[in-house]
Formats: C-alpha cells, sequence, structure tokens
C-alpha cells in the first residue's frame, strides 16, 4: 500500500466519507486510490473556491468533517477566501494540499511555493507529512483536529512522493477530546446576572445556535426573562415554528446597536463581543453598549450545550421549553416583484426541514422576518464576510443532507464569484434550488459609501458598483452548465417556480429581475 492508498484508508475508517477535489499531477497518486478504496465520494469543483465552500456546507449539515483536495499553492490560493468563511464557521474541514515531490522542491518548477505560509492563516491545525509510513497517522491527527469542537480546519500537505512510496499504513483514530465544561463560577455568575432585574441578553453563535443547545438556551430564557440574540455571523441556526425565538443582530451598525442599546448585561455562548463588519469614521467599532455587563458563558469551543443546561437547572427552568416561535406563514402574495413580496413567497412555500444558504445580501434583508413562523428549518450564512459562497455551500448541504430539499438564495454579484458550482449541482444531480436575485449591482457597498460620508460618487466610482453592462443571463449561464432554470416576472410566476424547483429531485435556477 502507497502512502496515498493509507491516506483514503484511515480517512475513510475514520468517517471521512466525502472529498471535494480540484486534482493536478502531484495529487494523483491520491485520485489513483480512490478507486482502489470504497466509502469515500469523490465530487469534482471546476474552481477552488467552490470546493473549500462546497466542503464548508458540509460540514456544517454533517457535523463532521469532508476533505477537500486542493493542487498546490495556486489551487490552494483560489480555494482561500471560501476556506476563510469556513473557519469563520468553525467549520470542520480537512484540507489536502498536495505538494511536489520533496526532492523537486529545489529545482523551482513552475508550481512552486511556499504553500505552508499561505495555508497557516487559514488553518487551526497545519501538517507537512514527511513519510509515507506515518501519512496514516497524520491523516488520523488531521480528524481528530477537525472534529475537536467547535470544528477546525486541519490542513495536510501531501508531498507527492510521500504519496507514492510504498510503507504506507492505516491508523486508527485517536479519541476526539470531549469539549471542555466552563467552570461551576462562570456558570454561577450567569445565573446571578439572570436572577438580577437588569434587561438582559444572551449572545448565541457556532454550535450553540444548534440542538441541543438551542433548546437549553430557549429555557434559560423562559425562566429569566432575557432575550435570545444570534450573531450576524451565524453558521447555521435551527429556526422556524416550534423553536426557540432568535433574533438575529443586523448588519447595519445603526440597527445592530438600536437592537442592543437596551440591554445592560449581555451573555456570551459561543460567541464572541459584537462588532461593527468595517469601521466608519466617527463611529464605534464595538456594539456593546457602553456600561452594559459582558459576561461569557462559554468560549466556542467549550460545551455550550452543557453549560446552558446547568444554568437552566440553576434557574429552576421548566424542563420542557413552552415559548417556541408559533407556526404563522403567509398565504403567497401575487404581483409585481417586490423585497418584501419575494420574502413572502419563501415564507408561503418554504418546505419542512429545508436548508436555507442565504448570500442574498441587500435583497434578503427581510427573508429572517418573513419566515420565522415558517416550518422548522436551518438557515446558513456567510460567516467571513468573503462573497462567493452561496451555490458552493449549497452543493455541500445537498450532499451532507440528500434527504433534505436545498434553497440558495444568491445575489447576482456574490453568485458570479463561484457560479461554477451550478455544475457540480448538475453532474451530482443535488436538489437545489437557487433564486438569483438580479439587482445588476454592487447595492450593498452603495451604501457602504454613504455611510462612509464620502459625499455624491461620481461616474467612474458608480460604475464600479454596477454589473449590468452587460447584463448578465442567469438561465442562460446556469443551462449552459446543465441546471434548468426560469426568469420570473411577478410575484406569481416566482411563487410557481419555486413550488417546482422544490418539489424537483434536481437543480433548478430563477432569476429574479429587479
Ligand atoms: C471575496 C470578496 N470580494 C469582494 C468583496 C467586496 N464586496 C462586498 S459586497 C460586494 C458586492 C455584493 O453585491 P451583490 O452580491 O450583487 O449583492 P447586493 O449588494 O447587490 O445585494 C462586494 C464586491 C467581498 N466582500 N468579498
Amino acid at each position: 500500500m502507497n502512502g496515498a492508498e493509507s491516506l483514503v484508508r484511515t480517512l475513510t475508517a475514520g468517517g471521512v466519507e466525502v472529498c471535494f477535489a480540484n486534482p493536478g499531477t502531484s495529487e494523483m497518486h491520491f485520485v489513483a486510490a480512490l478507486d482502489r478504496v470504497a466509502g469515500m465520494r469523490c465530487i469534482l469543483g471546476l474552481f477552488e473556491g467552490v470546493v473549500t465552500g462546497a466542503a464548508d456546507g458540509y460540514g456544517r449539515m454533517a457535523r463532521k468533517p469532508a476533505c477537500s483536495l486542493l493542487h498546490l499553492g495556486p489551487g490552494l490560493a483560489n480555494g482561500l477566501a471560501n476556506l476563510h468563511n469556513a473557519r469563520r464557521a468553525r467549520a470542520p474541514l480537512i484540507n489536502i494540499v498536495g505538494e511536489h515531490a520533496t526532492r523537486h522542491k529545489r529545482y523551482d518548477a513552475p508550481l512552486t511555493t511556499d504553500i505552508e505560509a499561505i495555508a497557516r492563516p487559514y488553518s487551526d491545525w497545519l501538517r507537512i507529512s514527511a513519510h509515507a509510513a506515518d501519512l496514516g497517522s497524520d491523516a488520523a491527527d488531521a480528524i481528530v483536529a477537525a472534529r475537536s469542537e467547535p470544528g477546525r480546519i486541519a490542513t495536510l500537505i501531501l508531498p507527492a512522493d510521500v504519496a507514492w512510496t510504498e510503507g504506507g499504513a492505516v491508523a486508527a483514530l485517536p479519541p476526539i477530546p470531549s469539549p471542555p465544561m466552563p467552570a461551576s463560577a462562570t456558570i454561577d455568575r450567569a445565573a446571578a446576572m439572570l436572577r438580577a432585574d437588569l434587561p438582559t441578553a444572551i449572545l448565541l453563535a457556532g454550535n450553540a445556535l444548534l440542538e441541543p443547545a438551542l433548546t437549553a438556551a430557549g429555557r434559560v430564557a423562559e425562566a429569566s426573562g432575557a432575550r435570545l440574540l444570534a450573531a450576524y455571523s451565524m453558521a447555521r441556526i435551527e429556526r422556524g415554528a416550534g423553536r426557540p425565538i432568535v433574533t438575529r443582530v443586523p448588519y447595519v451598525l445603526e440597527q445592530a446597536a438600536a437592537l442592543l442599546r437596551e440591554f445592560r448585561q449581555l451573555i456570551l455562548v459561543g460567541a464572541g463581543p459584537p462588532v461593527a463588519f468595517f469601521a466608519y469614521p466617527d463611529k464605534s467599532s464595538a456594539l456593546t453598549p457602553e456600561g452594559c455587563e459582558t459576561h461569557v458563558l462559554a468560549r466556542p469551543g467549550e460545551d455550550c450545550a452543557a453549560a446552558l443546561d446547568a444554568l437552566a437547572t440553576i434557574l429552576g427552568a421548566s424542563p420542557i421549553l413552552r415559548r417556541v416561535q408559533d407556526f404563522d406563514r403567509p398565504a403567497a402574495p401575487s404581483g409585481e416583484i417586490t423585497l418584501p413580496g419575494l420574502a413572502a413567497v419563501v415564507a408561503a412555500l418554504l418546505p419542512e426541514n429545508c436548508v436555507v444558504v442565504d448570500e442574498s445580501m441587500t435583497s434578503g434583508r427581510g427573508m429572517l422576518a418573513a419566515t420565522k413562523g415558517a416550518p422548522p428549518h436551518d438557515w446558513l450564512c456567510n460567516t467571513g464576510g468573503s462573497i462567493g459562497i452561496a451555490m458552493p455551500m449549497a452543493v455541500g448541504a445537498a450532499v451532507a443532507r440528500p434527504d433534505r430539499s436545498v434553497l440558495c438564495l444568491s445575489a447576482d454579484g456574490s453568485g458570479m464569484f463561484t457560479l461554477q458550482a451550478l455544475w457540480t449541482m448538475a453532474r451530482e444531480n443535488l436538489a437545489i434550488t437557487t433564486v438569483v436575485f438580479a439587482n445588476r449591482a454592487y447595492a450593498i457597498l452603495k451604501g457602504e459609501y454613504a455611510n462612509l460620508g464620502g459625499g455624491p460618487l461620481g461616474p467612474s466610482a458608480t460604475s464600479m458598483l454596477e454589473i449590468g453592462r452587460p447584463e448578465l443571463d442567469w438561465t442562460a449561464l446556469a443551462k449552459g452548465m446543465g441546471v434548468p432554470g426560469v426568469r420570473v416576472e411577478s410575484l406569481e410566476a416566482f411563487a410557481k417556480a419555486l413550488d417546482a424547483g422544490l418539489r424537483s429531485q434536481g437543480p433548478y435556477l430563477i432569476e429574479v429581475p429587479l
């Protein structure tokens, strides 16, 4: 068995069943091993941003890692933007990057770069494999690193000679460490704060927005009267009718500040203190109101669910959560396309257990509020602000959960970064309905420019923020990659297309001109 085969065998034995890949010559032994080892589904992405974004979406939905396979430094560089988002999402991911054979590096062949230097800031764990005999145990260590709470990026750099040399050995998986429990004094302090008669919010992020932590948070809120908030950069939230009521901190600074203003106490669970996305002249970057006491109940790598459960017990919370979101959804509206109308159609038709991948940007700002009473579903967001994640992430989510339909909401500018994901959707026949909000602009940047107080925009600057010349034809782009689609001109046409897409067992694209 060569090193590459020991790597694939160790990965599959350790529960890594999917590899999103864009390989090259240096990864050929890994690719060849896929035919000798059962149990690894290999999925081709036609750009590395699709590969890393899909691995992120898979990790968020499967709650275990897929691996990505990238070609040397340039392949990694192409995948970095979505690797950044994955790291910000604390998604579990094993990032395998091929490298030249050790003896080849001194020749400075064209693809040579310092892969370690490129990968380091995007990795929580990194190792360069040195010997075929150790590659299996390197892979096992990578799995443990990726699977350790709250989910980590483990980058394994794989020199070609380590992959092709005989003497590989499959390694057993060391135990995955359990997340530590916060100190009891930390939980007691949170209980004392919640007993004080002060307006209090509990800010949740990461795994705290998923069961079982979510219900425990709901019980704490019910017992104490505290309000549950979700960090703007939330990776995934389980929401909808029957679930705890959680409000997301808005993107827009003034709106976020207005939401947070009333609180005198803030308890953080898997979240950092709220901060603005960007700095603006004369505005604070920190969003925690002045005089508000902040207390960290559980850090991201700690056991958020157990901490919340212990807190609920101290507070004498009811074991059964009663204060949940009511089922409430509108009838699908008709008429001219408007943003509230589009949100209402989505709310009217969202199927139970749907996975919504949201990079709708300015067009979807009303989506969360409109869908809060829809049947239970998951909502996945862009966590790192690097745009071009929705379509790749939808691929990964659909691969992880073939039992659920996936609704991908993408703004047109964001979508253009990684639209090659449509090809993978078609090739793998994934049940993903992609809605493209075609406002033909980088609309958010116009608002940001105004926030920066730069005065009126000149024609050259304006043309940097508009993408309508030439006009993108999304249904043609999708068709060219094997995805059927339709352009809709009214809310009833949108509702009809959305219903058809969500019922179909394959990919579908709806272009909504705005
Ligand atoms: C990788 C990356 N490149 C560039 C940006 C800067 N950026 C932020 S928003 C945006 C345009 C978004 O336009 P679109 O996705 O069409 O959404 P809209 O604002 O029109 O709703 C750009 C270019 C970014 N965040 N990430």
